[in-house]
Protein backbone atom coordinates (compact mmCIF):
# COMPACT_ATOMS: atom_id res chain seq x y z
CA UNK A 1 0.00 0.00 0.00
CA UNK A 2 1.03 3.34 -0.69
CA UNK A 3 2.43 5.19 2.18
CA UNK A 4 2.70 8.76 2.88
CA UNK A 5 5.73 9.77 5.32
CA UNK A 6 6.73 13.13 6.61
CA UNK A 7 9.94 13.86 7.82
CA UNK A 8 10.35 17.02 9.92
CA UNK A 9 13.29 18.60 11.42
CA UNK A 10 13.35 21.80 13.09
CA UNK A 11 15.11 24.78 11.66
CA UNK A 12 18.50 26.03 13.46
CA UNK A 13 17.42 24.14 16.78
CA UNK A 14 19.68 25.32 19.60
CA UNK A 15 19.94 28.56 18.18
CA UNK A 16 16.39 29.27 17.63
CA UNK A 17 15.46 27.71 21.33
CA UNK A 18 17.92 30.73 22.55
CA UNK A 19 16.38 33.20 20.21
CA UNK A 20 12.68 32.09 21.14
CA UNK A 21 13.73 32.98 24.53
CA UNK A 22 15.99 35.94 24.19
CA UNK A 23 14.48 38.91 21.43
CA UNK A 24 17.77 40.48 20.88
CA UNK A 25 19.39 37.32 19.80
CA UNK A 26 16.86 37.62 16.55
CA UNK A 27 17.75 37.49 13.14
CA UNK A 28 21.11 38.11 14.15
CA UNK A 29 24.57 35.56 13.26
CA UNK A 30 23.85 33.36 16.68
CA UNK A 31 25.87 30.23 17.31
CA UNK A 32 25.96 28.12 20.02
CA UNK A 33 28.88 25.86 21.16
CA UNK A 34 30.85 28.35 23.48
CA UNK A 35 33.09 31.22 23.76
CA UNK A 36 34.98 31.48 20.42
CA UNK A 37 38.56 31.54 22.48
CA UNK A 38 37.47 28.43 23.66
CA UNK A 39 38.32 24.94 22.05
CA UNK A 40 35.58 23.41 20.80
CA UNK A 41 32.82 23.50 17.85
CA UNK A 42 29.72 24.67 16.78
CA UNK A 43 26.59 23.01 17.52
CA UNK A 44 23.80 24.62 15.93
CA UNK A 45 24.62 27.90 13.91
CA UNK A 46 21.92 30.63 12.80
CA UNK A 47 20.82 30.70 9.33
CA UNK A 48 22.34 34.65 9.32
CA UNK A 49 25.70 33.10 10.38
CA UNK A 50 25.91 29.81 7.91
CA UNK A 51 25.67 33.07 5.09
CA UNK A 52 29.18 33.71 6.69
CA UNK A 53 30.11 29.80 6.01
CA UNK A 54 29.26 28.56 9.03
CA UNK A 55 28.28 25.30 10.54
CA UNK A 56 27.65 22.34 12.89
CA UNK A 57 31.02 20.89 13.53
CA UNK A 58 33.26 23.57 12.78
CA UNK A 59 35.94 24.63 15.44
CA UNK A 60 34.27 28.45 16.86
CA UNK A 61 38.16 29.80 16.09
CA UNK A 62 37.00 29.49 12.69
CA UNK A 63 33.83 30.37 13.25
CA UNK A 64 35.05 33.62 14.70
CA UNK A 65 37.92 34.11 11.86
CA UNK A 66 34.77 33.83 9.63
CA UNK A 67 32.02 35.88 11.44
CA UNK A 68 33.58 37.98 14.45
CA UNK A 69 30.22 39.70 15.38
CA UNK A 70 28.35 36.72 15.33
CA UNK A 71 26.97 35.77 18.73
CA UNK A 72 28.29 32.97 20.01
CA UNK A 73 26.38 31.50 23.33
CA UNK A 74 27.29 28.44 25.76
CA UNK A 75 23.82 27.05 25.33
CA UNK A 76 21.44 24.72 27.96
CA UNK A 77 20.88 21.08 27.14
CA UNK A 78 18.00 21.11 29.61
CA UNK A 79 16.44 24.08 27.63
CA UNK A 80 16.63 21.87 24.41
CA UNK A 81 15.35 18.91 26.09
CA UNK A 82 11.96 20.82 27.15
CA UNK A 83 11.57 22.42 23.50
CA UNK A 84 12.00 18.78 22.29
CA UNK A 85 9.26 17.47 24.46
CA UNK A 86 7.27 19.67 23.51
CA UNK A 87 7.89 19.63 20.21
CA UNK A 88 7.16 15.89 20.12
CA UNK A 89 4.00 16.45 22.08
CA UNK A 90 2.61 18.46 19.17
CA UNK A 91 3.55 15.75 16.75
CA UNK A 92 2.11 13.44 18.70
CA UNK A 93 -1.35 15.28 18.37
CA UNK A 94 -1.52 14.28 14.69
CA UNK A 95 -0.52 11.09 14.27
CA UNK A 96 0.49 8.16 16.75
CA UNK A 97 3.15 6.69 14.58
CA UNK A 98 5.65 9.21 15.42
CA UNK A 99 9.39 7.97 15.56
CA UNK A 100 11.31 10.51 17.14
CA UNK A 101 14.90 10.34 15.73
CA UNK A 102 16.64 13.22 17.28
CA UNK A 103 15.85 15.80 19.84
CA UNK A 104 14.70 18.11 16.85
CA UNK A 105 13.84 15.13 14.17
CA UNK A 106 10.62 12.82 13.41
CA UNK A 107 9.10 10.77 11.17
CA UNK A 108 5.76 10.55 11.35
CA UNK A 109 3.60 7.99 9.33
CA UNK A 110 0.28 10.52 8.33
CA UNK A 111 -1.03 7.21 5.34
CA UNK A 112 -4.61 7.93 5.15
CA UNK A 113 -4.67 11.84 6.82
CA UNK A 114 -5.74 13.47 4.03
CA UNK A 115 -9.89 13.44 4.71
CA UNK A 116 -8.54 14.84 8.51
CA UNK A 117 -6.71 17.77 7.36
CA UNK A 118 -8.11 18.32 3.80
CA UNK A 119 -4.81 17.29 2.28
CA UNK A 120 -1.44 16.22 3.65
CA UNK A 121 0.11 19.40 2.22
CA UNK A 122 -2.79 21.12 4.73
CA UNK A 123 -1.60 18.80 7.68
CA UNK A 124 2.09 19.90 7.03
CA UNK A 125 0.82 23.36 7.25
CA UNK A 126 -0.66 23.04 10.57
CA UNK A 127 2.36 20.87 12.34
CA UNK A 128 4.17 24.39 11.48
CA UNK A 129 1.78 26.58 12.57
CA UNK A 130 1.26 24.83 15.78
CA UNK A 131 4.82 24.44 16.61
CA UNK A 132 5.38 27.84 15.61
CA UNK A 133 2.61 29.35 17.76
CA UNK A 134 3.67 27.12 20.73
CA UNK A 135 7.26 26.93 20.83
CA UNK A 136 8.18 30.07 18.51
CA UNK A 137 10.44 27.80 16.10
CA UNK A 138 10.66 27.00 12.68
CA UNK A 139 10.54 23.59 11.42
CA UNK A 140 10.80 21.99 7.72
CA UNK A 141 8.70 18.95 6.20
CA UNK A 142 9.42 16.46 3.65
CA UNK A 143 6.46 14.57 2.73
CA UNK A 144 7.46 11.52 0.48
CA UNK A 145 6.16 8.24 -0.30
CA UNK A 146 8.91 6.80 2.14
CA UNK A 147 11.73 7.83 4.66
CA UNK A 148 14.36 8.49 2.55
CA UNK A 149 13.41 10.71 0.71
CA UNK A 150 11.17 12.03 2.84
CA UNK A 151 14.27 13.31 4.92
CA UNK A 152 16.20 14.84 1.18
CA UNK A 153 12.98 16.40 1.13
CA UNK A 154 13.06 18.58 4.53
CA UNK A 155 16.66 19.12 4.49
CA UNK A 156 16.69 20.56 0.62
CA UNK A 157 13.04 22.61 2.15
CA UNK A 158 15.28 24.80 5.10
CA UNK A 159 14.57 26.80 6.49
CA UNK A 160 10.79 27.48 7.18
CA UNK A 161 10.36 24.68 4.06
CA UNK A 162 7.29 22.22 3.38
CA UNK A 163 7.77 20.32 0.34
CA UNK A 164 6.24 17.11 -0.94
CA UNK A 165 7.46 14.53 -3.41
CA UNK A 166 4.67 13.19 -5.33
CA UNK A 167 4.34 9.56 -5.87
CA UNK A 168 6.57 8.07 -8.98
CA UNK A 169 8.64 11.16 -8.64
CA UNK A 170 10.93 9.46 -6.08
CA UNK A 171 13.65 8.89 -8.10
CA UNK A 172 13.44 11.65 -10.44
CA UNK A 173 13.50 14.10 -7.50
CA UNK A 174 16.43 12.47 -6.18
CA UNK A 175 18.61 11.93 -9.14
CA UNK A 176 20.40 15.71 -9.85
CA UNK A 177 20.87 15.71 -5.95
CA UNK A 178 25.12 15.33 -4.67
CA UNK A 179 25.40 12.18 -3.24
CA UNK A 180 26.35 14.09 -0.01
CA UNK A 181 22.81 14.60 0.40
CA UNK A 182 21.59 10.91 0.08
CA UNK A 183 21.32 9.80 4.03
CA UNK A 184 23.67 7.10 4.65
CA UNK A 185 26.72 8.34 3.21
CA UNK A 186 29.24 10.21 4.93
CA UNK A 187 32.59 12.06 4.08
CA UNK A 188 34.21 8.40 3.55
CA UNK A 189 31.38 7.04 1.42
CA UNK A 190 31.51 9.97 -0.49
CA UNK A 191 35.58 10.55 -1.17
CA UNK A 192 35.20 6.67 -2.45
CA UNK A 193 32.34 7.58 -4.83
CA UNK A 194 34.06 10.61 -6.34
CA UNK A 195 36.35 8.52 -6.97
CA UNK A 196 34.50 5.77 -8.52
CA UNK A 197 33.42 9.18 -10.59
CA UNK A 198 29.95 9.05 -8.82
CA UNK A 199 28.74 12.46 -7.69
CA UNK A 200 24.94 12.23 -7.42
CA UNK A 201 22.25 10.75 -6.80
CA UNK A 202 21.20 9.57 -10.47
CA UNK A 203 24.55 8.03 -10.91
CA UNK A 204 24.79 6.08 -7.67
CA UNK A 205 21.21 4.86 -8.78
CA UNK A 206 22.45 3.49 -12.23
CA UNK A 207 25.53 1.72 -10.46
CA UNK A 208 26.61 -2.08 -10.71
CA UNK A 209 24.77 -3.38 -7.47
CA UNK A 210 27.95 -5.82 -7.30
CA UNK A 211 30.64 -2.70 -7.80
CA UNK A 212 28.63 -1.29 -4.74
CA UNK A 213 28.85 -4.40 -2.75
CA UNK A 214 31.99 -4.30 -3.47
CA UNK A 215 33.54 -1.57 -2.22
CA UNK A 216 30.37 -1.11 0.77
CA UNK A 217 29.68 -4.48 1.57
CA UNK A 218 25.88 -5.06 2.27
CA UNK A 219 25.33 -1.27 3.01
CA UNK A 220 26.28 -1.52 -0.81
CA UNK A 221 22.84 -2.67 -1.20
CA UNK A 222 20.95 0.11 0.89
CA UNK A 223 22.49 2.80 -0.65
CA UNK A 224 21.59 1.44 -4.02
CA UNK A 225 17.87 0.86 -3.13
CA UNK A 226 17.99 4.60 -1.31
CA UNK A 227 19.86 6.30 -4.76
CA UNK A 228 16.50 4.78 -6.88
CA UNK A 229 14.44 5.91 -4.04
CA UNK A 230 13.45 2.68 -2.44
CA UNK A 231 12.84 2.37 1.61
CA UNK A 232 10.80 -0.18 3.26
CA UNK A 233 11.87 1.32 6.47
CA UNK A 234 8.52 1.43 8.57
CA UNK A 235 7.84 4.40 11.48
CA UNK A 236 8.42 2.81 14.34
CA UNK A 237 7.14 4.19 17.42
CA UNK A 238 9.52 3.98 20.00
CA UNK A 239 6.86 1.85 22.20
CA UNK A 240 7.95 -0.56 20.16
CA UNK A 241 9.78 -3.77 22.19
CA UNK A 242 13.81 -3.77 22.00
CA UNK A 243 13.40 -7.51 22.89
CA UNK A 244 11.03 -10.18 23.82
CA UNK A 245 11.62 -12.30 26.55
CA UNK A 246 9.31 -15.33 28.39
CA UNK A 247 10.48 -17.11 31.27
CA UNK A 248 8.68 -19.36 33.89
CA UNK A 249 9.98 -20.52 37.62
CA UNK A 250 9.78 -24.25 38.46
CA UNK A 251 6.86 -25.66 40.76
CA UNK A 252 10.29 -27.46 42.24
CA UNK A 253 13.93 -26.64 41.48
CA UNK A 254 14.83 -29.03 38.71
CA UNK A 255 18.40 -30.75 37.52
CA UNK A 256 15.88 -32.88 34.79
CA UNK A 257 17.43 -32.00 31.20
CA UNK A 258 14.28 -33.54 29.41
CA UNK A 259 12.00 -30.93 31.32
CA UNK A 260 14.91 -27.84 31.48
CA UNK A 261 14.53 -28.37 27.35
CA UNK A 262 11.03 -29.08 27.16
CA UNK A 263 10.56 -25.86 28.82
CA UNK A 264 12.78 -23.99 26.58
CA UNK A 265 11.47 -25.21 23.63
CA UNK A 266 7.83 -23.62 24.93
CA UNK A 267 9.00 -20.56 25.97
CA UNK A 268 11.12 -20.35 22.75
CA UNK A 269 7.90 -20.98 21.17
CA UNK A 270 6.02 -17.97 22.23
CA UNK A 271 9.14 -15.15 21.59
CA UNK A 272 8.84 -16.66 18.17
CA UNK A 273 5.62 -16.29 17.88
CA UNK A 274 5.49 -12.33 19.21
CA UNK A 275 8.51 -12.21 16.91
CA UNK A 276 6.78 -13.30 13.58
CA UNK A 277 3.21 -11.31 14.75
CA UNK A 278 6.14 -8.22 14.85
CA UNK A 279 6.90 -9.04 11.82
CA UNK A 280 10.40 -8.73 12.93
CA UNK A 281 13.71 -10.91 12.94
CA UNK A 282 16.06 -11.20 16.11
CA UNK A 283 20.66 -11.13 15.74
CA UNK A 284 20.34 -12.14 19.42
CA UNK A 285 18.99 -14.87 21.77
CA UNK A 286 20.03 -14.59 25.39
CA UNK A 287 19.30 -17.49 27.96
CA UNK A 288 18.39 -16.91 31.53
CA UNK A 289 18.91 -19.55 34.36
CA UNK A 290 18.15 -18.75 38.26
CA UNK A 291 19.74 -21.25 40.49
CA UNK A 292 18.24 -22.26 43.66
CA UNK A 293 20.79 -20.20 45.76
CA UNK A 294 18.78 -17.36 43.74
CA UNK A 295 22.08 -16.39 41.28
CA UNK A 296 21.15 -15.60 38.11
CA UNK A 297 22.71 -15.77 35.26
CA UNK A 298 22.37 -14.37 31.42
CA UNK A 299 24.35 -15.97 28.29
CA UNK A 300 24.06 -14.76 24.76
CA UNK A 301 24.51 -16.12 21.47
CA UNK A 302 24.32 -13.47 18.72
CA UNK A 303 23.20 -15.30 15.48
CA UNK A 304 25.44 -15.07 12.14
CA UNK A 305 21.72 -14.19 10.03
CA UNK A 306 18.92 -12.82 11.94
CA UNK A 307 16.22 -15.42 12.08
CA UNK A 308 12.81 -15.53 13.86
CA UNK A 309 12.08 -19.39 13.67
CA UNK A 310 11.00 -21.42 16.49
CA UNK A 311 14.14 -23.81 15.36
CA UNK A 312 16.76 -21.06 15.63
CA UNK A 313 15.47 -19.63 18.87
CA UNK A 314 15.46 -23.32 20.84
CA UNK A 315 18.99 -24.69 18.72
CA UNK A 316 20.39 -21.45 20.23
CA UNK A 317 19.07 -21.78 23.34
CA UNK A 318 19.79 -25.32 23.60
CA UNK A 319 23.23 -25.06 23.13
CA UNK A 320 23.40 -21.90 25.78
CA UNK A 321 21.77 -24.17 28.30
CA UNK A 322 24.57 -27.62 27.88
CA UNK A 323 27.13 -25.37 27.98
CA UNK A 324 25.74 -23.87 31.02
CA UNK A 325 24.77 -27.10 32.71
CA UNK A 326 28.26 -29.33 32.30
CA UNK A 327 29.52 -26.91 35.01
CA UNK A 328 27.62 -29.12 37.33
CA UNK A 329 25.58 -25.98 38.72
CA UNK A 330 22.74 -27.07 41.35
CA UNK A 331 19.36 -27.34 40.55
CA UNK A 332 16.91 -25.10 38.31
CA UNK A 333 14.94 -23.07 39.82
CA UNK A 334 13.89 -20.49 36.69
CA UNK A 335 14.61 -20.43 33.04
CA UNK A 336 13.78 -18.06 30.34
CA UNK A 337 14.42 -17.26 26.62
CA UNK A 338 14.76 -14.01 25.02
CA UNK A 339 15.37 -12.57 21.56
CA UNK A 340 17.05 -9.08 21.10
CA UNK A 341 18.41 -7.04 18.14
CA UNK A 342 15.00 -6.95 16.27
CA UNK A 343 15.62 -5.92 13.11
CA UNK A 344 13.36 -5.90 10.15
CA UNK A 345 13.61 -8.91 7.93
CA UNK A 346 16.06 -7.82 4.98
CA UNK A 347 16.03 -9.89 1.92
CA UNK A 348 16.01 -13.26 2.80
CA UNK A 349 19.18 -14.67 1.11
CA UNK A 350 18.95 -18.02 3.28
CA UNK A 351 15.15 -18.20 1.58
CA UNK A 352 17.58 -20.22 -1.62
CA UNK A 353 17.58 -22.93 0.97
CA UNK A 354 14.31 -24.93 0.61
CA UNK A 355 14.69 -26.39 4.19
CA UNK A 356 14.68 -22.79 5.59
CA UNK A 357 12.31 -22.20 3.28
CA UNK A 358 10.56 -24.96 4.27
CA UNK A 359 10.78 -23.82 8.22
CA UNK A 360 9.30 -20.54 7.98
CA UNK A 361 6.30 -21.97 6.50
CA UNK A 362 5.91 -24.42 8.89
CA UNK A 363 6.43 -21.69 11.17
CA UNK A 364 3.44 -19.57 9.64
CA UNK A 365 1.41 -22.41 9.40
CA UNK A 366 1.60 -22.88 13.04
CA UNK A 367 1.19 -19.23 13.95
CA UNK A 368 -2.15 -19.20 11.85
CA UNK A 369 -3.90 -22.14 13.51
CA UNK A 370 -2.42 -20.93 17.31
CA UNK A 371 -4.17 -17.50 16.17
CA UNK A 372 -7.32 -19.24 15.21
CA UNK A 373 -7.60 -22.05 18.45
CA UNK A 374 -5.43 -20.89 20.67
CA UNK A 375 -1.36 -21.22 21.48
CA UNK A 376 -1.70 -24.65 22.71
CA UNK A 377 -4.29 -26.16 20.30
CA UNK A 378 -0.07 -27.19 18.24
CA UNK A 379 2.23 -28.83 20.96
CA UNK A 380 4.97 -29.61 19.03
CA UNK A 381 6.94 -33.22 19.96
CA UNK A 382 8.71 -31.79 22.55
CA UNK A 383 6.38 -29.90 24.56
CA UNK A 384 3.80 -32.11 25.01
CA UNK A 385 5.99 -33.27 28.10
CA UNK A 386 5.00 -30.29 30.20
CA UNK A 387 1.28 -31.59 29.59
CA UNK A 388 1.48 -33.60 32.76
CA UNK A 389 3.83 -30.69 34.43
CA UNK A 390 2.03 -27.60 34.20
CA UNK A 391 -1.48 -27.26 34.60
CA UNK A 392 -2.88 -25.94 31.03
CA UNK A 393 -5.03 -22.54 31.49
CA UNK A 394 -6.82 -20.65 28.78
CA UNK A 395 -3.32 -19.25 27.50
CA UNK A 396 -1.62 -22.53 27.84
CA UNK A 397 0.68 -23.08 30.56
CA UNK A 398 0.69 -21.29 34.08
CA UNK A 399 3.89 -19.24 33.36
CA UNK A 400 5.14 -17.11 36.32
CA UNK A 401 6.11 -14.22 34.84
CA UNK A 402 5.20 -14.38 31.49
CA UNK A 403 5.47 -10.77 30.76
CA UNK A 404 6.99 -8.86 27.91
CA UNK A 405 10.56 -7.47 28.81
CA UNK A 406 11.41 -4.28 27.29
P1 LIG B 1 20.51 19.47 13.12
O1 LIG B 1 19.06 19.30 12.87
O2 LIG B 1 21.47 18.69 12.29
O3 LIG B 1 20.93 20.98 12.92
P2 LIG B 1 20.14 22.31 13.24
O4 LIG B 1 18.78 22.03 13.77
O5 LIG B 1 20.98 23.19 14.07
O6 LIG B 1 20.05 22.98 11.81
P3 LIG B 1 19.13 22.57 10.56
O7 LIG B 1 18.27 23.75 10.32
O8 LIG B 1 20.09 22.32 9.46
O9 LIG B 1 18.35 21.37 10.96
O10 LIG B 1 20.83 19.15 14.62
C1 LIG B 1 19.94 19.49 15.67
C2 LIG B 1 20.68 20.00 16.87
O11 LIG B 1 21.62 19.02 17.30
C3 LIG B 1 21.49 21.25 16.60
O12 LIG B 1 20.72 22.42 16.76
C4 LIG B 1 22.59 21.14 17.61
C5 LIG B 1 22.79 19.66 17.80
N1 LIG B 1 23.99 19.27 17.04
C6 LIG B 1 25.21 19.24 17.71
O13 LIG B 1 25.27 19.47 18.90
N2 LIG B 1 26.33 18.92 17.00
C7 LIG B 1 26.31 18.66 15.65
O14 LIG B 1 27.36 18.38 15.04
C8 LIG B 1 25.04 18.71 14.98
C9 LIG B 1 24.96 18.44 13.51
C10 LIG B 1 23.92 19.02 15.71
MG1 LIG C 1 17.50 20.63 12.78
Amino acid sequence: MARTIMHIDLDAFFVSVEQALNPELRGKPVVVGGKPDRRGVVASASYEARRFGLYAGMPLTTAYRLCPQAIFIEGSFSRYRDASQRFMTILADFSPYLEPVSLDEAYLDATGFESIHGSIHQMAVAIKQRIRNELWLCASIGIASCKVVAKVASELSKPDGLLEVAKGNERSFLAPLPIAKLPGVGKKTERILDGLGINTIGKLSIMSLGVLKSHFGASGEILHRFAKGIDDRKVEPPSAAKSISRETTFGEDTRDRSLLKATLRYLGERVGSELRQRGKQARCVTLKLRYADFTTITRSHTLSQASHTDQTIFDTGTKLLKRELTQGKQPVRLIGIGVSNLVEPGRQLDMLDTSAQRLEQLNRAIDRIRKKYGFTAIQTGRTLLLKDIFPPTDEGYTLHTPSLSR
